[in-house]
């Protein structure tokens, strides 16, 4: 069994670093939340696998190759001959805001279902790790992403649910009726303090309310992320408080999936809440230092790295 398995979309993202309308050069990165996840932890050195759909076109083969060549298992990947690979455009405004827009609506991605990842779940894994956005492609991939909560509950393997909203996907609404079900399938649930809502529809005030009301279900650790502020993890009603570093930022689209692979990394190391955070904390650092989503995320070694003063070259 691998330490972490994952599944969602993976997309093709051509990111532009102004506005599209201009025209130019944009540039081919690999996307998609869950597989960020599973980048992150390959890179501290855990076995991963990401169980997706891709179109057999070049999108799907570049989406491939870049999980391969960093080391995620891609065993469980299956293709479609007739969906083509999802894709989207990323237009960085200024170096902190980003506009997204989507080109998935009929994917291969958006085409998973049960038995899909059924084999993925039977093989095992330490921590199955989930998010918010594979439930709103289609109803198939809903009910894949209940299923397999389900399922890896009743396997003893350890539920990390990302609740990640995307509005240009679903409504809130159709969020609320959906998320819950899965959230009280979860060990670990993160969200930022706005989605906790979303998860826990029936409580309404505010944070301490909505982490008490998951922990009632079951759910042991309640992560809030709150980006340049920091993240707080709730344990046994304990919240427990990270700051983040302060570092310049270029780009912080996927800084959140950077912070829950730090995470889940510590979670896998055995490290305590706090420990936990920090690793969070430092990967979401890495993350948003660099442009990409993943592409500048520490090896185990560089972890280190971060023991050095701003300012220093490492010789
Ligand atoms: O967290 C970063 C993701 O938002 C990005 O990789 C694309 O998965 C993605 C999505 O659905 O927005």
């Amino acid at each position: 069994a691998v330490d972490v398995l994952t599944f969602g979309e993976s997309m093709g993202s051509f990111r532009h670093a102004g506005l599209l309308r201009m025209g130019g050069s944009a540039q081919l990165c690999l996307a998609g939340a869950e597989s960020n996840v599973a980048i992150g932890l390959s890179r501290l050195g855990h076995t991963t696998r990401w169980a997706g759909r891709l179109g057999q076109d070049e999108i799907g083969a570049f989406a491939l190759r870049q999980l391969r060549a960093e080391g995620v298992l891609t065993d469980a990947v299956s293709h479609d001959e007739h969906r083509p690979t999802g894709l989207m455009l990323l237009e960085q405004r200024t170096a902190d805001l980003a506009r997204v827009q989507y080109y998935r609506a009929g994917s291969a991605g958006a085409a998973l279902t049960i038995d899909l990842v059924r084999p993925a779940i039977a093989a095992g894994a330490r921590i199955l790790h989930l998010t918010g956005i594979t439930p709103a492609l289609s109803a198939s991939a809903a009910e894949a992403v209940l299923w397999a909560a389900r399922a890896a509950r009743d396997a003893g393997i350890l539920v990390s649910f990302d609740v990640n909203f995307r509005a240009k996907l679903w409504t809130a609404e159709q969020a609320a009726e959906t998320l819950p079900a899965i959230a009280a399938c979860a060990d670990v649930v993160i969200a930022s303090e706005d989605e906790l809502a979303l998860a826990v529809p029936e409580a309404h005030d505010g944070e301490v309310a909505a982490a008490a009301a998951l922990a009632d279900k079951g759910v042991g650790q309640v992560i809030i992320k709150r980006g340049a502020d920091g993240a707080t993890g709730w344990i046994d009603g304990q919240p427990r408080h990270v700051a983040a570093h302060k570092v310049v930022v270029r780009d912080t689209v996927g800084a959140g999936d950077a912070f829950t692979a730090g995470y889940l990394s510590g979670l896998l190391d055995g490290l305590d809440v706090q420990a936990r955070l920090e690793r969070g904390a430092i990967l979401g650092a890495f993350a948003v230092g660099y442009p990409g989503d993943w592409e500048a995320l520490p090896t185990r070694a560089e972890l280190r790295l971060w023991e050095q003063q701003a300012g220093t070259t490492v010789r």
